[in-house]
């Protein structure tokens, strides 16, 4: 009977991972056990270019488990290690994609190589000081 103890098992481990990736979300919400941690991040995304390109880039920064970003709400859902990695360094790497990253603005030199269709107006300005000209136009 050992096969059918094993299918118990599998049973078990695969609802386990449903549960942990059926959360609700929030802005950070600890999940699971250990450091695994979720946060949501607003950025300037446009198209599934950009999509592919800031989860990517957040991909690549260490502690990262796993990234989806929602081109129609622009969200960025982030799954992390925060032992290894924090949402600070996260948006760092959305914003040396060429996007804004919640309240910081898009890097610029970023910004300006990205396709003329992937550039949302205004992402590179601070939010605070926003003239409503694209960046891209400034220079
Ligand atoms: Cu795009």
């Amino acid at each position: 009977m050992k096969t059918l103890k094993f299918a118990t098992v599998v049973v078990l481990m695969t609802s386990v991972i449903f549960a942990m990736f059926s959360f609700t979300p929030g802005t950070v919400s600890a999940q699971g056990k250990g450091n695994a941690k979720v946060v949501e991040i607003k950025t300037s995304a446009v198209c599934g270019m950009c999509k592919e390109r800031i989860e990517e880039a957040v991909y690549a920064v260490k502690g990262v488990k796993a990234v989806v970003l929602d081109v129609d709400t622009k969200v960025a859902t982030v799954k992390y290690n925060a032992a290894k990695t924090n949402p600070d360094k996260i948006k760092t790497a959305i914003v040396n994609a060429g996007y804004s990253a919640d309240e910081l603005p898009a890097g610029e030199k970023a910004y300006n190589k990205l396709p003329a269709c992937c550039k949302a107006p205004g992402a590179c300005e601070s939010k605070t000081t926003k003239t409503g000209t694209s960046c891209g136009e400034k220079h």
